[in-house]
């Protein structure tokens, strides 16, 4: 399995190619932009970096994702100009263990989806990692043959350390791509532990993939993966076990409670990433998904539940950050003081501090 991690050595590679992909001038890692008074930053012009985006310029598509990930506060001010240019772009998420296959598969997608004339965004996630340019490297790789199609974005992002983490930024990536006029926006994320859900929480259509003879496959079945997917692809097609692996996931699919007539009974996609094999199949699956969707109204249900899920979570972590700086605060400490001498009891303190920390907003 070591082909699905990246050498280190290879960082400095991996950027040059993140730029070369994005045509983004930006480098700043997690956090970075988000300090206040971030020099030369603050004179950013947002509603002609839109105009840009809007336009399909790489460069101001590439900027605005580096605000997203670098927590700028300029981001309200972006996603309020962005909101009108939104709704366009079909979500399609692909999660599954390191080295499964996915960043091969995506690739395939971004070339079935470019010869149909769709514009397609392509958010690569990597949970785990602080770097944009570390354990993504070998997706950069797989992807280079697109870097140089103007129909196509391509973006890393990493979200360890970012307050809020994935579910905070995706989101907002997601729209800065939907807004620059991406068709398809797919989603590469790197299934460790509750990302899959998160992930699943964010796309039109989950896509899960296993492999054969990763030993991990159907194991990672137990720990929720079932729930998720719209569409199940069984990848490495080419090698002994994908048979039973497919058979397997059949059986486990079929396991769970029966399901009314008309209800989507995720397919399962036997493909050859490598060789461009099954990815017509793919593409019809999704389609097929979207199609049901969209006629039992549950795409629209899901995009509610999204941008609730997106409302609450820039809320959560709005107040988290204000109460994070009331460390040392004159407030906390009289609250803190009463608390510790029997005075006041910890939920009526808290409720204090939130009063007090939402209603300075
Ligand atoms: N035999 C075989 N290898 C594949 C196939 N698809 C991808 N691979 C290889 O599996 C490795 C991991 O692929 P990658 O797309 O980076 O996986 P990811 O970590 O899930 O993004 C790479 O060496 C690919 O060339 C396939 O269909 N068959
Ligand atoms: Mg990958």
């Amino acid at each position: 399995m070591s082909d699905g991690s990246a050498p280190a050595e290879g960082r400095a590679t991996a950027s040059e190619q993140d730029r070369s992909a994005t045509a983004g001038p930006e480098t700043s890692g997690p956090g970075a932009a988000g300090r206040r008074g971030a020099g030369p930053r603050r004179a950013l012009d947002v509603g002609a970096l839109v105009e840009q985006a809007r336009e399909g310029r790489p460069r101001a598509v590439a900027r605005l994702i580096s605000l997203v990930e670098g927590a700028s506060p300029q981001l309200r001010e972006v996603m309020a100009a962005l909101a009108p240019l939104t709704g366009g772009a079909y979500v399609v998420g692909l999660t599954g263990s390191p080295g499964v296959g996915k960043s091969t598969t995506t690739s395939a997608l971004v070339t079935a989806l470019r010869r149909a004339g769709r514009r397609v965004g392509v958010l690569a996630v990597d949970p785990s990692s602080p770097f944009s340019g570390g354990a993504l490297l070998g997706d950069r790789v797989r992807m280079s043959e697109h870097a140089s199609d103007p129909g196509v974005y391509i973006r890393s992002m990493a979200t360890r350390g970012h307050l809020g983490g994935l579910a905070w930024a995706a989101p907002q990536a997601i729209r800065v791509l939907d807004a620059a006029g991406c068709d398809v926006v797919l989603v590469e994320t790197v299934g460790v532990g509750q990302s899959e859900v998160e992930i699943a929480a964010q796309a039109d259509t989950s896509v899960v993939l296993l492999a054969p003879g990763m030993g991990d496959g159907i194991q990672a079945a137990k720990a929720g993966i079932l729930e998720i997917g719209d569409v199940y692809v069984v990848n490495k097609a080419d090698r002994d076990g994908a048979e039973a692996t497919a058979r397997e996931l059949n059986h486990m699919l079929g396991l769970g409670e029966a399901r009314a007539a008309g209800d989507w009974r995720p397919p399962i996609v036997k493909t050859v990433a490598a060789r461009g094999e099954g990815v017509d199949e793919l593409l019809d699956a999704l389609d097929k998904h979207r199609g049901w969707m969209e006629e039992h109204g549950v795409l629209a249900e899901r995009r509610r539940a999204r941008a609730a899920g997106e409302i609450e979570n820039i809320a959560l972590t709005a107040l988290r950050r204000r109460i994070g700086t009331l460390h040392g605060d004159s407030r906390l400490s009289a609250l803190a003081g009463k608390v510790a001498a029997g005075a006041l009891d910890p939920y009526a303190a808290a409720d204090e501090l939130v009063a007090g920390v939402t209603a300075e907003a």
